[in-house]
């Protein structure tokens, strides 16, 4: 049974979560990552990554024209790495043979790639890759993170809702945004979400994706999420104040079922 799933809440949140399993030799997704890119990518601040996307089902290379469009692009990709430290949320463009994209990595470390999007028939895929990457600063250690339910870029802050949050059971996270220094946020949309909230297992191996629905005030928002495990997950919000990206790096202790 694919642990896949795709839950649409009624309320104020689209939350879609993508599981992890060990059965397949690609993970279970209908759509895998073929790196052209061989071996372990030499760190940098402009790694050239090219890959295929390959249809396991139709038997297929998925293309640009395979895509439906989702949150404004074709192609997410999301990179993290190990210790949960390491952030990049690129769009790969499509050359009509290889999905190609830019990667700012100069850490070294275990890196996981995940390639999300829409097939033409409507199935959310989120395909996984795992590479190292060298030859950049030292790795970073794999600690828990602890429950940082606060945190800043800049001026601007995030701050998630204080309650408890237990594995397998829904959460109801309220995040607001707001500025150091008082004054207040001008959140603009960023690919047609006030917010873009990924989180990420302690382990790495699961990927959730949340989007807020757009309420009256752009500040603040509800993200319902299920997280499948316990432990220290990693929160990245990502929103557009004053029009420059910013990605604060939060965390979520969840409780054992
Ligand atoms: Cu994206």
């Amino acid at each position: 049974m694919s642990k896949f799933s795709n839950l649409l809440t009624a309320l104020t949140a689209a939350v879609v979560m993508f599981g992890h399993s060990t059965g397949f030799a690609h993970g279970e997704e209908r759509v895998s990552i073929e790196a052209v890119t061989q071996g372990t990518l030499t760190a940098s601040d402009k790694i050239e990554f090219v890959f295929k996307l390959q249809d396991e089902v139709a038997k297929k290379s998925v293309g640009e024209l395979d895509l439906k469009e989702s949150h404004t692009k074709k192609l997410h990709l999301v990179v993290y790495d190990a210790s949960l430290n390491e952030f990049n949320h690129v769009h790969p463009t499509f050359d009509g043979e290889f999905w190609k994209a830019e990667l700012n990595l100069t850490t070294d470390g275990s890196y996981f790639i995940w390639a999300q999007g829409t097939l033409l028939d409507g199935t959310e895929f989120s395909a996984s890759y795992q590479v190292g990457v060298t030859d950049g600063k030292p790795a970073l250690t794999v600690v828990s993170l602890g429950n940082i339910r606060k945190a800043s870029v800049g001026n601007t802050v995030v701050e998630l809702s204080k309650e408890k949050v237990r594995a397998g059971k829904m959460a109801m996270i309220i995040y607001t945004v707001s500025h150091i220094d008082g004054t207040q946020p001008d959140v603009t949309q960023y690919l047609g979400a006030n917010a873009h909230i990924i989180a990420v297992s302690p382990d790495g191996t699961d990927l959730i994706h949340a989007h807020p629905m757009d309420g009256n005030d752009n500040t603040t928002g509800m993200i319902h999420v299920t997280f499948p495990t316990e432990g220290d997950y990693r929160i990245w919000v990502q929103v557009i104040d004053a029009g420059v990206l910013k990605t604060v790096p939060l965390s979520v202790t969840v409780l054992k079922k």
